[in-house]
This record gives C-alpha cells, sequence and structure tokens, in this order.
C-alpha cells in the first residue's frame, strides 16, 4: 500500500493501479463505454468483457481502500461514474458506514442504459448507497425508471427506492462554483490589467466571443465553430468588429475519438480562418492548452460574451464562472438547453446546439446586446449562482446524507 498523503490538512489515502488498470479501466471502460453512452451516445459506446473485468477489479480495490480507513458510523462520500460499483461493495465490506455518491456527468435515459450488457450490474452497485446524487432531475429520475426496470428495487413510500427494505435516496443536487472567490479573483488588479491587455491586442472595437471547454466531443466545439462561420458568411458579424478565442484543454489523449475531433476541430479553425481573416484581424483565435487561473479569469473579464454549446453536458461549470467574474454586471451568456446549467440560468441565451443557424442568430443576438437588456440578464444569473455556489451543493449532499 503506497503512503498516504497530507497536504491543506486533508490525508489522502492513493490506491495504486497498474498502467494496464488505468488503460483498461480509465481510458477504456470509463472513457469509452460509460462516458459516450451516458452523454446520449453521441460516439457509438463500446463494449469489451475484458475492459469491464478491470473496472470491477478496480472498484473493488477503492472499495476495500475505504473499508479499511473509514470507521463505523463514518459518512462515505464516493464521486463519479468511475466507482459506481464501489458503493455496494463497500456495503458489502463495510455495513455500518453512510454512503453518498454523486454522478457528475448524465444519467441517460432507459433504453441507453439498457445496452449496457452489465446494466443491473451497475445499478445494483449504484444503489449499495443511501443516497444517490444527480445533477439534474431528469437524471434522477432516469435512474429511478432504470433501477425499477433492471434490479429488484422497489417505489418506496416518500418518493425514494426501497431495496431489500432499505431505503435509498435519488435526489439531484446541482454542483455549482465557489461564487465569491471567482467574483473577488476578477476584481485583481492584475487580473483587470491582463484583462486589458487582451482586449487591446484583438482590438479594442472588437466584441470578444469566448469559448474555453476541454477538448471533448461532448462540448459542441465544432457546432460553435461552425455557428460562428454562419454569422460570418452571412455577413451579420465580420472579423473588423468581432472575433471568437476558443480555449481548448488537452483532455484524454490516448482515446482515438479524442485525437479525431482535435483534428477536425483544428482544420476547422484552419478553414474558417482562411476564408475570413486579413491582415492583423484573425477570425478565430485558438489556444489548445490550459491555462492558468489568473489568465482565465483575465478571458472571463475580457469576452462580451461566452458561449457554451455542448451538446451534451452533466451541469459545465465554465458558465457559472463566467457570470460570477462580471462584477460590473455586463456580459452575455449563450448556453445549451442541453447542458444541465440551462435548468438553473434561464436568463441565458438557451439554444439547440445542433440547429447551426439559430445558434448563429444566438451568437449574433449577443455580440449585438443592449446594454441595459444584458444587464438584466446578468444581474439575475449572479443571483441565481451566488445563492446556489458550491457551498451549497455540498451542504445539500452531505445535508440528505447524514438525515
Ligand atoms: C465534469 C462534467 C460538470 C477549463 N479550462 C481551463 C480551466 N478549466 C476549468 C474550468 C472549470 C473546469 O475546468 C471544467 O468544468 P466543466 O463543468 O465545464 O466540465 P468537465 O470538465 O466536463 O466536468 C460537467 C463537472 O464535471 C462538475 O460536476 O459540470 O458537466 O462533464 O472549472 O474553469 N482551468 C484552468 N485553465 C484552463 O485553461 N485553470
Amino acid at each position: 500500500m503506497i503512503e498516504a498523503i497530507e497536504a491543506g490538512g486533508i490525508r489522502m489515502q492513493p490506491v495504486s493501479l497498474s498502467h494496464r488498470e488505468v488503460d483498461a479501466f480509465y481510458h477504456c471502460f470509463s472513457n469509452r463505454t460509460i462516458w459516450p453512452l451516458y452523454h446520449d451516445a453521441i460516439h457509438a459506446p463500446e463494449f469489451d468483457e475484458s475492459w469491464w473485468d478491470a473496472y470491477v477489479r478496480v472498484n473493488a480495490r477503492f472499495a476495500r481502500s475505504i473499508a479499511e480507513n473509514a470507521n463505523h458510523g463514518d459518512s462515505v462520500w464516493i464521486h463519479d461514474y468511475h466507482l459506481q460499483l464501489v458503493p455496494a461493495m463497500l456495503r458489502e465490506l463495510k455495513p455500518g458506514l453512510r454512503i453518498g455518491i454523486f454522478l457528475h456527468i448524465p444519467f441517460p435515459p432507459r433504453e441507453l442504459f439498457g445496452w449496457l450488457p452489465w446494466r443491473a450490474r451497475i445499478a445494483e452497485g449504484l444503489l449499495g448507497a443511501d443516497v444517490i446524487g444527480f445533477q439534474t432531475e431528469s437524471d434522477a429520475a432516469n435512474f429511478m425508471t432504470a433501477a425499477l426496470t433492471f434490479t429488484n428495487a422497489r417505489t418506496g413510500s416518500d418518493g425514494a427506492l426501497s431495496v431489500y427494505d432499505r431505503r435509498v435516496r435519488i435526489d439531484s443536487f446541482p454542483i455549482s462554483i465557489d461564487f465569491d472567490e471567482f467574483s473577488s479573483g476578477a476584481s485583481d488588479s492584475a487580473v483587470k490589467r491582463a484583462a486589458e491587455s487582451i482586449r487591446r491586442k484583438v482590438g479594442p472595437e472588437r466584441r470578444i466571443l469566448l469559448g474555453v471547454d476541454r477538448l471533448d466531443y461532448t462540448k459542441g466545439i465544432d457546432l460553435r465553430l461552425r455557428a460562428f462561420a454562419h454569422a460570418l458568411h452571412a455577413g451579420s458579424l465580420s472579423v473588423e468588429n468581432c472575433v471568437l478565442i476558443q480555449v481548448a484543454v488537452p483532455s484524454r489523449e490516448p482515446v482515438p475519438e479524442y485525437a479525431r475531433m482535435r483534428d477536425s476541430i483544428e482544420r476547422l479553425v484552419g478553414r474558417i480562418n482562411g476564408e475570413h481573416a486579413v491582415p492583423g484581424r484573425v477570425a478565430v483565435h485558438y489556444f489548445r492548452r490550459s491555462l492558468p487561473r489568473k489568465e482565465l479569469l483575465a478571458y472571463y473579464l475580457a469576452a462580451d460574451a461566452m458561449i457554451v454549446t455542448p451538446v451534451r453536458d452533466g451541469m459545465n461549470l465554465v458558465a457559472k464562472e463566467y457570470v460570477a467574474c462580471r462584477n460590473d454586471e455586463s456580459g452575455v451568456l449563450v448556453l445549451s438547453e442541453t447542458a444541465g446549467a440551462a435548468q438553473e440560468l434561464r436568463e441565458a441565451i438557451l439554444v439547440n446546439p445542433r440547429d447551426i443557424s439559430g445558434t448563429s442568430d444566438a451568437i449574433v443576438r449577443a455580440a449585438k446586446m443592449p446594454a441595459t437588456e444584458a444587464a438584466a440578464r446578468m444581474i439575475a444569473l449572479r443571483e441565481h449562482i451566488r445563492s446556489h455556489d458550491v457551498h451549497r451543493w455540498a451542504d445539500g449532499f452531505l445535508g440528505a446524507l447524514c438525515e
């Protein structure tokens, strides 16, 4: 067993995995089976018995490690789709714990979940928890239906599920951000100076549209680029008055689908700039790297509009971070209706990201929105996120777990 690590008053107990396990458990089963399936099968999920075996083995190792480190009566909070079997495994090893699990990604409709050869095992794995948390009510409802279909769980009297006389609460706990941290970070004078410098460099008369995403096929970066190109073609926007800055953070590079997607996005950026750039003015600035936090805040501050167009997203924190940084109440958020955040952020301009001309119209509207309308929307968005921050999320989940 690897030694525990102490950091910031927290003791972390590593769980070691071999390179082969990282490949089969993480890159393959987690990110080529579960990730695409749970995001509405945007890409065909792959099903492979040996990946599943690695997933079971690694989940069992996490469960054992928790059982060795937790005391009777402790609360355990498990996170995300990589560890869906841990709740039931842990309950078996150590029945006296309170167990919660939170899924950061969507939970698919029963028809899609039913594709999984191991659907009953996964649903039963999750049902080992006392509380199963999802980002949205529809994710929670999807799980409820899947559990009733593929396991022996039955509806309990109070809307919870009943599993062999044990009560399992299924609920939504929309995750959020530390509003105060982003808001005060954005009022830092170095961040403000960096934002002014970005504006000066791209041309102070130009509207800045911003995209910030992991390079992931769920994030709709290609659709956003096509919608922006549509506006340039139509003449509703031009490189003289507008620029799109896309920050694309490399992610999951060993997974073949990600390499293909990156190539196609980069070709698209080249094509748009090839068609629309003029001397000193490109249409799209594309940064394939992760920015330090302060630089990211400077981009949030410099941007007149944030364009968030995932085809499917559990929540999307970038949308919330942008809003928290807009202390002067300027700026417009364009947001996919298929992101969990759209359930809360109703004052954003909501779009169907697959509707290229509709998204293009929304981008133009955001770029040209009168300051009074933008402020009214931004004030309402900020109020919501300020009162629904990450502390409320954590307290809500842990409160439910300790009930
Ligand atoms: C999963 C779910 C759910 C991005 N670029 C840079 C950077 N980031 C940070 C952002 C934000 C985070 O990464 C991305 O969070 P998202 O929520 O947008 O997306 P996922 O990574 O897919 O997260 C998602 C989330 O879990 C939480 O439950 O909302 O639906 O898919 O915090 O700021 N940070 C820095 N430089 C960058 O260039 N420093």
